[in-house]
């Protein structure tokens, strides 16, 4: 199997974060797909042209990341540490938060975040996005999803905070922005990266490329 990533990208984080985890490197090769998801070769794979990406060795494969963790888990997360596998009630909160981030969270970084790679975002819309995430959605994962816990749903790390926990990093982007994400938020953030080390040179590039960016809207306030 071959996992076609976009190391900057927190949409490849968590299923490299798996890999590293769970040491599946003989099973599954890290493939560096920066400049080449628009290629005839990747879209005949992924008409979707994007990463993550698996690929199995009939040269099928499936992508959307959480689709893309469960199976890693299912296929080799055999005591469930990521994943559980006997409790249904826990894997349901994890796939709703799952589904949640991709349906809802993750739009609504839109304009927050997407001028860092060059998109002309709406700054008036970067602000509404950002009351959003300050008004409903960071106390959803504070009262909700944590509720007292380290991570969602639980006190140890799951697939859910592997997807959520580095969207976070995009924030970094907008310095007032950041400055304004509850500590609570920051702190669970912290906690996902420590709790998977082998993410970090992905993580980095990230952070890096957010810390440094002075383009428009870096300055905006929030
Ligand atoms: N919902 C998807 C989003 C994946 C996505 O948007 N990937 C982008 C990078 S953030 C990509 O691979 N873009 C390359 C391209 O479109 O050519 C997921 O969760 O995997």
């Amino acid at each position: 199997m071959k996992l076609h990533v976009l190391p900057i990208s927190a949409n490849s984080h968590g299923c490299l974060a798996i890999i590293k985890h769970l040491s599946l490197e003989s099973s599954v090769t890290i493939v560096n797909a920066m400049g080449k998801t628009r290629t005839p070769e990747f879209i005949a794979m992924n008409p979707a042209h994007c990463c993550p990406t698996l690929q199995f060795s009939d040269d099928s494969a499936i992508w959307e990341s959480s689709a893309v963790m469960r199976f890693l888990c299912n296929k080799f997360d055999e005591k469930g540490e990521l994943y559980p596998r006997e409790d249904l009630e826990q894997r349901g909160k994890i796939d709703m938060v799952l589904d949640w981030r991709n349906s809802t969270f993750y739009p609504d970084l839109f304009h927050i975040v997407y001028m860092m790679f060059g998109v002309d975002v709406d700054e008036d819309m970067a602000k509404q996005q950002f009351k959003k995430l300050m008004e409903v959605h960071f106390p959803m994962i504070e009262s909700s999803f944590l509720n007292g816990k380290k991570f969602c749903y639980s006190d140890t790390p799951t697939i859910a905070d592997l997807s959520l926990g580095p969207l976070m990093t995009l924030l970094k982007g907008r310095k007032k922005f950041w400055e304004k994400v509850p500590e609570g938020i920051k702190e669970y953030y912290e906690r996902v990266l420590e709790a998977f080390p082998g993410m970090m040179e992905y993580v980095k590039l990230l952070d890096d490329k957010a810390l440094s960016y002075d383009g428009p809207g870096a300055d905006a306030e929030p």
